[in-house]
């Protein structure tokens, strides 16, 4: 932008702010362009997360203090441009959380909407608002805003799932509440019940007592076995979108529109061989690596990608992803809440 005009009140301008400061009150003309950038700009750097590191620290944790101490054992996965705020975008939070056989997580609510996306496991649950939705690897489970949530794992072996979270956007709005029950749920209906009502282009008659879920935000569960056919059966007929690769969001049927009013969620599937186009975006993005090999270039730095890696991706950040073999991609941001308020853009 432009460089600021000479000014020979250097010096009784900078006594004015002095003598101002004590008021609380500042000169708008110093710090404008710092405030109203032409483009995005974050602290937020591109990071990956190799999995096996992560986890072997997770499981050592386990070791250490139990689910129910904790009240959710889990490893933040801190951006490192944004120390100390526990977010790994700008509005978004990401972690790893353990729970061992036999463990349970404490029922609670909050005003956060949460996604878990599983990592590893098979047969653990998220109960929401009483029903559970048992889990298997890269199943996506919503616990959307006020909606009761405990965890239970009643299989032979760990599960950790990647928690996403509106945290840093709560925090922003300094809307936070939060209430525990402890314990499980009473069950409130056997697991499956809501996808069976709610799932099938279907739902309970209008005003009817079988209308049990909150109307808005009805669905919970989006197991991995259904969306993975569908991009599948997706890349056996069309070409792959130029800068996204073959790709589906995850919907709230109640309205056709993202699955959480902060949270969008998606997969890809890149072919081997593909590479995108750049593209970048104002929704910074958390990336899981379900399926495959490849590499991410950010802003010109090339990151590999394995299997169960995980990447964040900063806002308006180029990203050019290239698949080494078919890679399969869960990704998940802002975006929901970016278009709502009128400020989401892509280029
Ligand atoms: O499971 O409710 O990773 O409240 C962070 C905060 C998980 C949860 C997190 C939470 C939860």
């Amino acid at each position: 932008m432009d460089t600021p005009l000479p000014n020979d009140n250097r010096s009784a301008l900078e006594a004015l702010y002095a003598q101002m400061r004590p008021s609380s009150l500042y000169p708008l003309w110093e710090v404008l362009h710092a405030l109203v950038t032409p483009a995005p700009g974050t602290e937020a750097r591109a990071w990956r997360w190799q999995y096996a590191p992560a986890r072997e620290y997770l499981l050592r944790a386990g070791d250490l203090i139990s689910a129910e101490q904790a009240e959710r054992r889990v490893l933040i996965l801190e951006n490192p441009g944004l120390p100390g705020t526990s977010a790994i975008t700008n509005s978004l939070y990401a972690g790893l959380q353990l729970i061992l056989p036999g463990e349970v997580a404490p029922c609670h609510r909050h005003t956060q909407s949460a996604l878990r996306f599983v990592m590893e496991g098979q047969g653990a649950h998220t109960a929401v608002d009483g029903e559970r939705a048992m889990m298997s690897a890269f199943d996506l489970v919503l616990t959307p805003n006020w909606q009761w949530h405990d965890h239970g794992n009643h299989s032979g072996a760990p599960m950790i799932w990647l928690d996403g979270l509106d945290i840093p956007t709560v925090r922003f709005y300094a809307a936070s509440f939060a209430e525990r029950m402890g314990g499980e749920h009473p069950q409130t209906a056997p697991a499956g019940d809501t996808a069976q009502r709610y799932g099938r282009n279907l739902r309970p008659f209008g005003g009817s007592i079988a209308a049990r879920r909150p109307a808005g935000l009805p669905l919970f569960h989006y197991p991995y076995q259904e969306w993975r056919e569908s991009l599948a059966a997706m890349a056996r007929v069309g070409a792959p979108d130029p800068r996204l690769g073959h790709a589906l969001e995850f919907i709230n049927p109640a309205d056709g529109g993202p699955v959480m009013p902060t949270i969008s969620a998606h997969v890809r599937l890149l072919p081997k061989g593909f590479s995108t186009a750049p593209r970048r975006a104002t929704d910074g993005t958390v990336f899981v690596v379900v399926e495959g090999q490849g590499s991410a270039m950010v802003a010109g730095e090339t990151i590999p990608l394995a299997e169960r890696d995980l990447l964040v991706v900063p806002s308006w950040s180029e990203l050019v992803l290239h698949a080494d073999s078919d890679l399969v991609l869960f990704g998940y941001s802002d975006r929901a809440a970016q278009e709502k308020l009128g400020l989401w853009r892509e280029g």
